[in-house]
């Protein structure tokens, strides 16, 4: 009989890849033909808003029609049916995990549907386009909304939270994530270093491999369903 008092999940875009949604680094480093530091950085975002603006809106119709697959539905399964608190740190801005009714999401690099005012810090919640005429319904400011996602060279969202969960979980499981990106790639060691258990999915051994109790390799969306499996069955023997 095994039962973890707390387990912590962390996400990245690997979990979403057999939802046909492109990871960051299979293209080496291009993204939807667009370099990650073109778009995906606080300095392009001030260079040129209307650009980053438009990668974000191409980007949104596709995330939004991605379906969830079995690794999600795994961890919303494990959820629904473990005795004890499961959270998903997910590195991802789609809504995977919400699509498969999961709880307790945490989006430390922010959300697709989501842009935040510089004005007054008001979130709006839009599956439309953002761009520098939108006007914030908050404070009626036009041309101060940036898409809710944390640029490189900005700071993650939720990280109280996070150190809490880091710090009191006894399982930390990664799914889909190649460790390279700061400071998700570290939460793995603050977790062991916290006494939990570590367990990583992955297709190929990552450069957190040394923090890894488990390396489970192969597709998530085949691996973590026999996992949630074997932790639930581990409750009863
Ligand atoms: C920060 C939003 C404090 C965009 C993302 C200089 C100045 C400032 C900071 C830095 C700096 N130098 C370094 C840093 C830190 C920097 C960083 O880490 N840079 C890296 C490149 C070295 N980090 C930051 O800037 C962070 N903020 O540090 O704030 C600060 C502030 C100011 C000044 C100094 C410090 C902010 C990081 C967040 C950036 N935003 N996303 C968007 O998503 O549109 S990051 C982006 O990468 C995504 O969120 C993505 O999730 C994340 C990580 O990538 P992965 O999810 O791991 O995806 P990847 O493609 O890499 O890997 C996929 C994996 O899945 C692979 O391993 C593959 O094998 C596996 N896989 C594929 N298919 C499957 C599978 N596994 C299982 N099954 C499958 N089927």
């Amino acid at each position: 009989m095994k039962q973890y008092r707390s387990i912590v999940i962390l996400t990245g875009a690997g979990i979403s890849a057999e939802s046909g949604l492109a990871t960051f680094r299979a293209a080496n480093g291009l993204w939807n033909n667009h370099r990650v530091e073109d778009v995906a950085t606080i300095e392009a975002f001030e260079r040129n808003p209307a650009y980053v603006h438009d990668f974000y809106n191409e980007l949104k119709p596709e995330l939004n029609k991605a379906r969830p697959n079995a690794a999600h539905l795994a961890i919303a399964r494990l959820q629904k049916e473990y005795p004890t608190p499961v959270h998903i740190i997910t590195q991802n801005v789609d809504t995977l995990h919400e699509k498969a009714k999961s709880q307790n999401i945490w989006h430390i690099h922010g959300q697709i549907n989501q842009a935040v005012c510089l004005n007054c810090g008001h979130i709006l919640e839009t599956f439309g386009d953002v761009d520098m005429q939108t006007v914030c319904p908050n404070c009626q400011t036009q041309g101060m909304m940036k898409p809710n996602i944390v640029f490189f060279g900005e700071n993650l969202l939720y990280m109280d939270k996070v150190e809490q969960l880091l710090n009191n979980c006894d399982l930390f499981v990664s799914v889909g994530t190649s460790g390279v990106v700061f400071p998700a790639a570290a939460f793995v060691q603050t977790a062991k270093y916290h006494g939990a258990e570590t367990v990583e999915f992955n297709l190929e051994p990552t450069s957190n491999n040394f923090y890894f109790d488990r390396h489970i390799m192969g597709p998530a969306g085949v691996t973590l369903p026999a996992y949630v499996e074997e932790l639930l069955q581990n409750l009863q023997s």
